[in-house]
């Protein structure tokens, strides 16, 4: 897949790009391009420890978890096809496919042997010893960071263990199957239960206090995600030429994006993920 190259762009839901909606603008990327120049391109070493930090998380820092990521030879799009489950249109199409796709994930999250791994816990470790302001901003819908202890945490995509009703919007806690029968525990209605995830065409969650800290923060570190999933695809963009960070990647392999990074490691993110932060907390 073609990758686009769109500094301080975002998509709309076609795909087509224009001006960061979260209030973006020419004159505000010159502002903080002047202002953070002298940033540019700063490496680890260069960091102070009030500086703030981004950083991305996608399917790869669960997978030695035990959980499936998307776009590997093993991964999830290579035994369902996206448009059959992860669009609006699957769910108004055929609700009980999208349903019972679902609630198997579900059930393989709650699988007990599925723990959070040592990059989850690193990255907690991270948001509780760095005196500056830390981030995490993730893909995915497991619970596994929340697990390891991270508390300044966004998930852009959703989250499994939660639901929504499409009738009265509310949105809580769930563990159980969804069916198209469910009632909302919020409303009553019923038939309109569904998982609190965003399908493509829908709009990521939190998108403005995301690219405010993108905008904002001195190191953007993207971790386990392969890079083909607008908007989070355009942080790396975002945070190098707005916020003028410097720009790490750590996953098993190179990216779609991994040439937008000033730097990138490659290995698994069990091994990589603790060794950065270890590397971090000795600037403190
Ligand atoms: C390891 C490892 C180990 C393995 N250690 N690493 C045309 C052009 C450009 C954009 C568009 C376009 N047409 C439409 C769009 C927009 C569209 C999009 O990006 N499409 C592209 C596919 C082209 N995006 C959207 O529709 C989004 N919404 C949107 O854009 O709204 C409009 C808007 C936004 C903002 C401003 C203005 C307007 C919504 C996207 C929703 C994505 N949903 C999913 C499903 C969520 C629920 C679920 O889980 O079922 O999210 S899809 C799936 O992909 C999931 C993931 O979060 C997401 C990203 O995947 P991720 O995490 O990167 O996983 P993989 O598998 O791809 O990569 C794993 C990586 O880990 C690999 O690189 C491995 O090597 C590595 N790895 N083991 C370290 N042990």
């Amino acid at each position: 897949m073609g990758r686009a190259r769109m500094p301080g762009l975002a998509p709309d839901v076609a795909g087509r790009y224009s001006r960061d909606p979260a209030g973006g603008g020419q004159e505000r990327v010159c502002r903080k391009r002047a202002r953070r120049a002298s940033k540019a391109g700063a490496a680890v070493k260069d960091l102070k420890p009030t500086d703030a930090i981004v950083i991305l998380t996608g399917a790869g820092i669960s997978k030695e978890s035990g959980l499936d990521t998307f776009r590997d030879a093993d991964g999830i799009w290579a035994r369902v096809r996206i448009e059959d489950v992860a669009t609006p249109e699957a769910f108004v199409r055929d609700p009980v496919r999208v349903h019972e796709f679902y609630n198997a994930r579900r059930r393989g999250m709650l699988n007990p042997n599925v723990q959070p791994n040592a990059a989850h816990a690193a990255l907690a470790r991270l948001e509780r010893d760095w005196p500056g302001p830390v981030l995490l901003v993730t893909q995915n819908i497991d619970d596994l960071h929340d697990r390891a202890g991270s508390t300044a945490l966004i998930h852009m995509h959703g989250e499994m263990l939660k639901a929504r009703c499409a009738g009265c919007g509310e949105v809580g806690a769930w563990r159980e199957d969804i069916t198209v029968e469910t009632a909302c525990p919020a409303c009553g209605g019923a038939g309109g239960m569904r998982p609190h995830v965003v399908w493509f065409g829908e709009m990521p969650l939190e998108m403005d206090r995301i690219m405010a800290a993108l905008a904002e923060c001195a190191l953007f570190v993207s971790i386990g995600t392969s890079g083909n999933v607008y908007p989070a695809a355009g942080f790396v963009q975002e945070a190098r030429y707005v916020g003028g960070a410097h720009t790490v990647e750590l996953n098993l392999e190179p990216s779609a994006g991994v040439t937008d990074f000033h730097e990138a490691r490659h290995g698994p993110a069990t091994e990589l993920v603790p060794a950065f932060v270890e590397e971090l907390l000795a600037r403190v």
